[in-house]
C-alpha cells in the first residue's frame, strides 16, 4: 500500500506573526519534519492567492475580516489578506522540510477560494491532486498542517469522499477555531469516514 503524507499550508502567514496566524501554528513544524521519512510520498500544499483575491475582506468594501459573504458558489468567510503569491507570508515556514515529492498550489483563481487540496470551494473545479495520486497508485493518505478547521478539514473530507483511506493526525494540526468551527470540522471529518488520530 502506497501511503502519502499531505502537509497542508504550513506557511508563514498561518504561523505566529503572520497575516492569518493560527495559534501555535509553528509548533507542528518539527513533528511534521520527523514524520516525513515514514511515508512513501510527501506532498505539500501552498495557499497561493493573487493580490486582491475575492476571499480577502479588503476586496469587499464595508466588510471586515472573519465576516461572511455570499459568493456565486456559496457562503464564504472573508479573510485578512494572506498568502499573496511571491510574498514572504506565502512562503513555507523556514524550518519546514520542503524536500517532498510534489508541491501543489491552490487559491490562485481570483474569483474562487480553495480550501481543499482536491477541489476549489465550488466543490467542482479540480486542483489536479487526485490525478497525481492515482497515477502514482497512492490510496492511503495522512493529512497534517494548517488550519485543522479549514484547509485540513475540507481536504480530508474530499479525500475520503474520493475513496482514499484517509487519516488526520490531529497532533500535527492547529485550528483557527472561530464560532465552533473546530468541533464542526471534527464531526464533518468523522461523518465522512476520516480517522482522527
Ligand atoms: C486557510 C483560510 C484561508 C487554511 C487558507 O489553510 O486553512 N484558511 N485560506
Ligand atoms: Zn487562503
Amino acid at each position: 500500500m502506497t501511503h502519502a503524507l499531505i502537509v497542508i499550508d504550513v506557511q508563514n502567514d498561518f504561523c505566529p506573526g503572520g497575516a492569518l496566524a493560527v495559534a501555535e501554528g509553528d509548533q507542528i513544524v518539527a513533528p511534521i519534519n520527523a514524520m516525513m521519512d515514514d511515508f512513501d510520498a510527501v506532498i505539500l500544499t501552498q495557499d497561493w492567492h493573487p493580490a486582491g483575491h475575492s476571499s480577502f475582506a479588503s476586496s469587499h468594501p464595508g466588510k471586515n475580516p472573519f465576516e461572511m459573504t455570499q459568493m456565486p458558489y456559496g457562503p464564504q468567510v472573508l479573510w485578512p489578506d494572506h498568502c499573496v503569491q511571491g510574498t514572504d507570508g506565502a512562503g513555507f515556514h523556514p524550518d519546514l522540510r520542503t524536500d517532498g515529492d510534489l508541491i501543489i498550489r491552490k487559491g490562485f483563481r481570483s474569483a474562487i477560494d480553495s480550501y481543499s487540496a482536491f477541489f476549489e470551494n465550488d466543490h467542482d473545479t479540480p486542483t489536479g491532486l487526485k490525478g497525481y495520486l492515482d497515477t502514482r497508485g497512492i490510496r492511503q493518505l495522512t493529512l497534517v498542517g494548517l488550519a485543522t478547521d479549514f484547509c485540513v478539514h475540507f481536504s480530508a473530507v474530499d479525500a475520503a469522499r474520493l475513496g482514499f483511506d484517509t487519516t488526520v493526525n490531529m497532533a500535527a494540526c492547529r485550528a483557527i477555531d472561530m464560532d465552533g468551527s473546530l468541533a464542526a470540522a471534527e464531526k464533518a471529518m468523522r461523518d465522512a469516514g476520516v480517522s482522527l488520530i
